[in-house]
């Protein structure tokens, strides 16, 4: 056997062995909902309309319409906050967002950052780009903090750019237990 059919090989296997790894690392819905964070409180930073209100996305209802924040359409980069009594050691954000609870829906949060409170400081843990997933995981190293945040870079993918509104389902962040 030649030496590049070895390398090619040994190549083939990291790469099967990362996958395996990284499928391992999936998080279902039930693991979700056992290590969401609870206590919460939230602060958004606008709103559509009286009833679009910050709370629904900790409400537990991940899929209806009625029960989204949804920002002001001026407001171009919106935020959620979420403050807790005490420290809690995240690892994983879990946001659903859109108009109607499906993938590829084109008021999906495109661009957002995830920063933890450290100290005095904003810290960017995670970004995500071109989320096309109405349920979008994003998993980090554990960070320890009593206050997070949501930024919205481009909070929803709709073509015409003249709408900023985040509609945001439900924001889990997910305890380290
Ligand atoms: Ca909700």
């Amino acid at each position: 056997m030649s030496r590049r059919l070895l390398s090619f090989m040994f190549i083939v296997g990291l790469l099967c062995l990362v996958g395996a790894v990284a499928m391992a690392k999936e998080i279902t819905v039930a693991e979700e909902e056992a290590r969401a964070v609870t206590g919460m409180e939230v602060e958004v930073s606008s709103l559509h309309h009286r009833l679009t209100i910050g709370p629904h996305i900790i409400d537990g209802d991940v899929g209806t319409r009625d029960q989204r924040w949804i920002s002001q359409a001026a407001d171009t980069e919106p935020w959620a906050m979420f403050m807790l009594p005490e420290v809690v050691t995240v690892d994983a954000v879990v946001l659903y967002s859109g108009m109607d609870a499906h993938d590829a829906d084109p008021y999906i949060a495109d661009t957002y950052v995830i920063e933890a409170m450290q100290g005095a400081d904003w810290v960017q843990v995670a970004r995500v780009e071109g989320n096309l997933s109405y349920r979008c995981v994003t998993a980090f190293p554990a960070v320890t903090a009593n206050a997070w945040r949501i930024r919205f870079i481009k909070a929803n993918n709709w073509v015409d750019a003249v709408d900023y509104r985040a509609r945001i389902f439900e924001v889990r962040l997910l305890q380290v237990k």
